[in-house]
């Protein structure tokens, strides 16, 4: 299977994030990526596809904010990462703000997430390695994995959080519908729910989108992934989502997995694309299923038997030292 992974995708690395009431290291480090690409074997340098795709599904008012923010921050004497403190609450009348830091809180949904000098080089390349990725798969491949880092399913049309900036598995799945794909689906495997990728297709009938992850109920992101979130408009129908209790182990998984692959299988998608993260493993510091190393093979091969093609774009995963296995184990199912 061909990867694919840029060197300008390290380049992003907040130092903090907020959590539990304090500052802690930033959980989606660039040894992320690194301890990946090796345990894969390396990864091919994506070509450029330009902004086509990521105008695709991102608005350009929400493109201009995250390429400029982060300079916007320093000229107003900031000497940190841009971190948001102020947002408005749901209902709040739409002002157009000037100022950054009001600007933040409009286009961001966490005070996890910051802003660098190299976000916007490092979330651009990260997109262009699903580009090429899902070229590759319209061209033919069974299947193709994308390092994408930083992650994408976080992040909305207009709006980032999750440590995620551009959604990857929206731009390969928008990608592959103006390539022609008819009917798209992307199944969701990350530990929490990819709310901005159901954002996005929320009331779209042309691509279908399937999670299985924590309960919003006692975890992040809280606001979106509950089981009655099924869609609206002509998107009625095509969001399904599956919360799991924490200490959920590979059985439990496994038939949640099924149930999604059932509904997909109905809906007859031309491509799937997997948002993959392995933040579902065990030892994860941030997370509370139970997956084993090698339940990923076995999750793989289920997804693989349906017979789709498939684009595999990485979403979390945070413990290090298990990572690259963990990736490889999903790879090998496939
Ligand atoms: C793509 C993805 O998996 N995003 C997850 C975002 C979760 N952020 C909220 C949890 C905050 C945990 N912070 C841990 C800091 C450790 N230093
Ligand atoms: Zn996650």
């Amino acid at each position: 299977m061909r990867n694919f992974f840029s060197l300008a995708q390290l380049g992003h690395a907040p130092a903090r994030e907020l959590h539990n009431g304090g500052f802690t290291a930033y959980a989606e480090t660039p040894s992320r990526a690194r301890r990946i690409a090796e345990a894969i074997g390396g990864a091919e340098a994506p070509r450029d596809h330009g902004m086509a795709a990521i105008a695709a599904v991102h608005t350009p008012d929400y493109l201009a904010f995250l390429r400029e923010a982060p300079a916007r921050w320093a000229a107003a004497g900031r000497p940190g990462d841009a971190m948001g403190y102020v947002w408005p609450i749901v209902g709040r009348r739409a002002l157009k703000l000037d100022r950054i830091d009001g600007q933040i809180g409009r286009y961001s949904f966490d005070a996890s997430t910051p802003l660098t000098a190299q976000t916007w080089d490092a979330a651009y390349w990260s997109a262009q390695s699903v580009l090429a990725a899902t070229h590759a798969v319209l061209d033919g491949d069974r299947a193709a994995f994308a390092l994408c880092r930083p992650p994408g399913h976080h992040a909305g049309a207009d709006y980032y959080g999750g440590y995620c900036y551009l959604n990857t598995a929206a731009i390969a799945a928008q990608a592959a519908r103006d390539a022609g794909a008819r009917r798209v689906a992307i199944l969701d495997i990350d530990y929490h729910h990819g709310n901005g990728t159901q954002d996005i297709f929320w009331e779209r009938g042309d691509v279908f989108y399937a999670s299985i992850h924590a309960d919003p109920a006692t975890d992040y992101p809280f606001y979106w992934g509950h089981a009655d979130e099924t869609g609206d408009g002509d998107g009625r129908g095509a969001s399904l989502n599956l919360p799991l209790p924490h200490g959920t182990t590979l059985d439990p998984f496994r038939r949640a997995q099924g149930v999604a692959l059932d509904a997909i299988t109905r809906f007859a998608p031309d491509l799937l694309v997997l948002s993959f993260g392995a933040d579902t493993w065990e030892g994860d510091p941030i997370s509370h299923f139970k997956l084993t190393s090698a339940d990923y093979t076995v999750l793989a091969r289920d997804i693989a038997a349906c017979g789709w093609p498939c684009v595999i774009a990485m979403e979390g995963g945070y413990a290090l030292d298990a990572l690259g296995a963990n990736v490889g184990s999903l790879l090998t199912g496939f």
